[in-house]
């Protein structure tokens, strides 16, 4: 079995794919890095992900990087997890649209309520339309039942949960109903809890 490691820094965006891969259930090792020591900026790390951004996740030879993409691809290599929904399956597109809302909707919405424009820009120029319109659709999703895809929870909830979530801890989305049922909902996982949990162990002081 190739071996799973993991990239992490605490607290950051790679918390995103600790979660998921708690989720999987397959072991994994954690490199973690000190991104105020520049770890990540570092020749050897930069090898791993010239970007000098975690998370990375290696799985044998197999290098992925951003966090949506390494929830897509362990949630495809561990299908026995029930994480992801299969190419056979015709829900797949709604399911790898939430995947990509998260990256390319949710989270410039949100960075661009934390670190506003100084010109506004045309709805049209932005890939996400416009900040309210990002969250009536996913008031929209996240209310009508329990995960996005119905009953089965899948990596997408990983990626829009998470993204819900920090959202609302910074105070960039508002605590509608239908989002803070949601992500209590999504916190009360055991693999969400036990990434909580482990994290706080291996958190600098
Ligand atoms: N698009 C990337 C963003 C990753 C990202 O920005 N990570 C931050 C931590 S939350 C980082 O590595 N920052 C260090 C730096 O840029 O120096 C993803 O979704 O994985």
């Amino acid at each position: 079995m190739p071996k799973l490691t993991l990239y992490h820094a605490i607290p950051s965006r790679s918390s995103i794919t600790r979660w998921m891969l708690e989720e999987v259930g397959e072991p994994y090792d954690i490199h973690l890095l000190s991104l105020s020591a520049g770890d990540n900026r570092k020749p050897d790390y930069l090898a791993i992900n010239p970007m000098g951004k975690v998370p990375a996740l290696k799985h044998g030879d197999v290098v992925v990087t951003e966090a949506a993409a390494i929830c897509t691809y362990l949630a495809d290599a561990f299908p026995n997890a029930a994480l992801n929904v299969p190419v056979s399956d015709p829900r797949r597109g709604i399911y790898l649209k939430w995947l990509f809302f998260g990256p390319s909707c949710l989270e410039p919405a949100i960075t661009d309520r934390a670190f506003p424009r100084k010109e506004e820009p045309r709805p049209g120029m932005l890939g996400y339309g416009s900040y309210d319109t990002v969250l009536d659709v996913l008031a929209g999703a996240v209310g009508k039942t329990p995960y996005l895809m119905g009953d089965q929870f899948t990596a997408a909830d990983v990626v829009i949960g998470s993204g819900l979530r920090w959202g609302m801890m910074f105070n960039l989305i508002p605590e509608r109903p239908a989002f803070t049922d949601y992500v209590g909902r999504l916190s009360q996982r055991p693999a969400f809890r036990r990434a909580e949990a482990k994290d706080k162990e291996l958190a600098p002081a």
